[in-house]
């Protein structure tokens, strides 16, 4: 057990008894949704995971200590503070742990803690990527490496339009991560169900995709996976609605410079601002789902480890 890992008893004792788990990130909380909605989702999420049968562990950095599982106080707590809470990817942590801070878990680091924990699936909103531009930027996110190195699989709706898609697949693709599909056989688009660009698979049910992880448990042990949910129908914004937003929030950080790890949260509160609730209320929408799917695929997962079956 890594001595900077503190492990909250119901995760505890889910692990021990080999229970269903599903990891949940806090930069979302902190950076990805304004308060209050940020608090009151985070907890609905959880309730999400719990319905489909498997314990939530939220994951968060507090008094330099790794968190896995939080308390509704911690996660109160870290939705207040938002941007005051630093945004903690993997190359954050020796300088966060070692001062004592706080920090917020992106997809990167909540990867990481979950390995560390045993917890092998993993829910939130949207993944990072490959930003528009990075041919000069050299702006990819450390979320692409996480997943090429760390046995979680991330259910997400796909990657936000801020990004770019297409190189985004390639650089997955590169690092030999699967993208799955559910339910569809294209990259879901965050704010839209589709993108136009084609998945090599899809899934269409829990057990599908839990027999797929145990197959690659036995085939690339070391490696993240992709599960990308389109977000339900009734909350889609259509492309060509979202993307005039995305344009123009894209412009914005440009003028202003916004480089390095503050281009993300600036653009997801750009993109918030400009296109008023309904984005929220579709962000919340989609994270509940991809919750509820995440907690499906750990109830499989766990009954096809228990019964040591799962391939082929
Ligand atoms: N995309 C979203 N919502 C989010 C994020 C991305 O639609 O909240 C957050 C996640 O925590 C993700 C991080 O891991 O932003 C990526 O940041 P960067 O591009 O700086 O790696
Ligand atoms: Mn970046």
């Amino acid at each position: 057990m890594n001595p900077l890992l503190d492990i909250h008893p119901d995760v505890a004792a889910a692990l021990q008894g080999g229970q269903p788990l599903v990891a949940l990130e806090s930069t979302i909380i902190t950076h990805g949704m304004p308060w209050p909605q940020n608090v009151e989702t985070a907890l609905r999420v959880e309730a999400e995971v719990r319905t489909a049968g498997a314990v939530p562990a939220t994951i968060a950095i507090i008094g330099g200590r790794l968190k896995a599982g939080l308390t509704p106080e911690e996660i109160d707590f870290l939705g207040r503070a938002g941007h005051a809470v630093p945004k903690a990817s993997r190359r954050d942590l020796p300088l966060l742990l070692s001062t004592h801070a706080l920090g917020a878990t992106t997809v990167a680091t909540t990867m990481m803690v979950a390995a560390m924990a045993g917890i092998r699936v993993f829910a939130t909103g949207g993944i990072g990527g490959v930003h528009r531009g990075a041919e000069t930027s050299f702006d990819i996110s450390a979320d692409l490496l996480e997943l090429a190195r760390t046995p979680v699989a991330v259910v997400c709706a796909g990657a936000k339009a801020i990004l770019d898609l297409r190189a985004t697949l390639e650089v997955l693709e590169t690092h030999g991560v699967p993208v799955l599909g559910y339910g569809t056989d294209e990259l879901p688009a965050f704010y839209s169900r589709t993108s136009g660009l084609k998945l090599p698979g899809s899934l269409s049910s829990p057990v599908a995709v839990a027999s797929a992880l145990r197959a690659q448990d036995l085939v690339a042990p070391g490696q993240g996976l992709v599960l990308a949910n389109p977000i339900p129908k009734d909350h889609e914004i259509p492309a060509g609605v979202i993307g005039a937003h995305i344009d123009q929030a894209l412009a914005e950080a440009a003028r202003q410079g916004v480089a390095g790890a503050a281009v993300t949260p600036f653009l997801l509160a750009r993109v918030a601002e400009l296109t008023g609730g309904a984005s929220l209320a579709a962000n919340i929408a989609l994270v509940l789902s991809n919750a509820r799917l995440a907690g499906e695929v750990a109830v499989a997962y766990a009954a096809l480890r228990r019964s040591g079956a799962g391939q082929g």
